[in-house]
């Protein structure tokens, strides 16, 4: 069946969330979503979402998913080449940040079409069957004071996850040990725990605090300890501090994966729907990371990620959170710390329309 783009529309909500998320470098208080629904042929709509991260990014970010959209109506929905049409009229300008959000927003819609019109969850078009993916518990576990952080911490393992991330980067490293000891005595040495600078650290502070870690012992993996593109210096983090290296969340495309990698800046990469390149770009991702022996894990987009873990060779963890929720007609069952891929068609999600208009901004 030869499917167009008849249109792609984009609506923005700001939802409640249950637990705020304050890390070292900003806070996220409300999952502000930009909501797009590709209109194909046949009454069929393909579904994605962005996150802004703040109000205040959301009209830029929707404005270039429309003047996209302006290029590619009457196109087949033909992701591929939908990313060739795109790069080809933003090579001037850059493909990067907001345009390759938009970009990723769109070839996520598409691939969901795809998916839909087959009648195959989308981890079956990849060439996978669904299967319980292993999860951490992201939600939360922010730079709070020491009480309501492990009564956040008691919170997130009793939801049945087997690990947790806690934020570091507090302005002493006293108080990053503190919380460290604190958590784990609180979760205790069974649950598996991440820890996450969000890029706060110079180089010789991260080797500092790396060095501490890894003294304490037990965490899977140190997260952007440094600013996100400095690959030369967070490969002398690598170099110094054994507790493995966590980069990807801010991977503009698997180019700047393939870079990070040749650079020896991390042990693990954990790339973000949004930032890759939609599945598109996730996929050639995933082949980077299998070619480097490096195991992969995804950021946010907990929905679409998990069909992408399934077919990711060197899969690690699924990072969930909770944010979308609020707009899901169906939210992501999880059973034991896992993530199930739903049986629908597609992605597998739908908009609950009554909560869009509610939460729109
Ligand atoms: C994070 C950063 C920005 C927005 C949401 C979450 C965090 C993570 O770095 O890895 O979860
Ligand atoms: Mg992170």
């Amino acid at each position: 069946m030869k499917l167009t783009i008849r249109d792609i529309r984009v609506r923005a909500v700001a939802a409640p969330m249950k637990r705020a998320l304050t890390t070292s470098t900003g806070a996220v208080t409300r999952a502000v979503l930009l909501l797009i629904d590709l209109q194909a042929d046949a009454g069929l709509t393909g579904r994605s979402y962005l996150f802004p991260i703040g109000r205040q990014n959301v009209a830029p970010i929707a404005k270039l998913v429309e003047a996209m959209a302006e290029a590619l109506r009457g196109d087949a929905i033909v992701p591929f080449e939908i990313e060739k049409k795109l790069r080809a009229c933003y090579t001037l300008l850059g493909v990067h940040n907001i345009v390759l959000f938009a970009m990723s927003g769109i070839d996520l819609a598409a691939w969901d079409a795809l998916a839909q019109a087959q009648d195959l969850p989308l981890v079956r078009l990849l060439g996978g069957a669904p299967r319980p993916v292993l999860a951490y518990n992201s939600n939360g576990l922010g730079i709070l004071p020491l009480k309501p952080l492990l009564k956040e911490a008691v919170a997130l393992v009793e939801a049945g996850f087997g690990a947790v991330k806690l934020r570091l980067g507090r302005p002493s490293a006293a108080e990053d040990l503190a919380a460290l000891r604190a958590v784990q005595k609180a979760i205790g040495p069974a649950v598996t725990l991440m820890v996450d600078f969000n890029q706060g650290l110079s180089v010789a502070e991260a080797i500092r605090r790396g060095r501490m870690i890894d003294a304490e012992g037990g965490v899977l993996w140190i997260e952007e300890p440094v600013r996100a593109d400095d690959f030369a210096g967070c490969a002398r983090v690598a170099r110094e501090v054994a507790t493995p290296i966590q980069l990807g969340e801010n991977f503009m495309g698997p180019e700047q994966m393939a870079q990070a990698l040749a650079a020896g800046a991390c042990d693990y990469v954990m790339p973000d729907a949004q930032r890759i390149g939609g599945v598109t770009g996730w996929m050639r991702a995933a082949a980077l990371a299998q070619a480097a022996g490096v195991e992969m894990s995804s950021h946010l987009f907990p929905e679409a990620s998990a069909h992408l873990l399934a077919v990711t060779p060197t899969c690690h963890y699924l990072e969930y959170v909770d944010w979308a929720n609020p707009v899901l007609a169906a939210p992501l069952e999880l059973r034991n710390g896992r993530v199930l891929i739903p049986a629908r068609p597609g992605i597998g999600f739908e908009w609950d329309e009554k909560a869009v208009k509610r939460y729109a901004i």
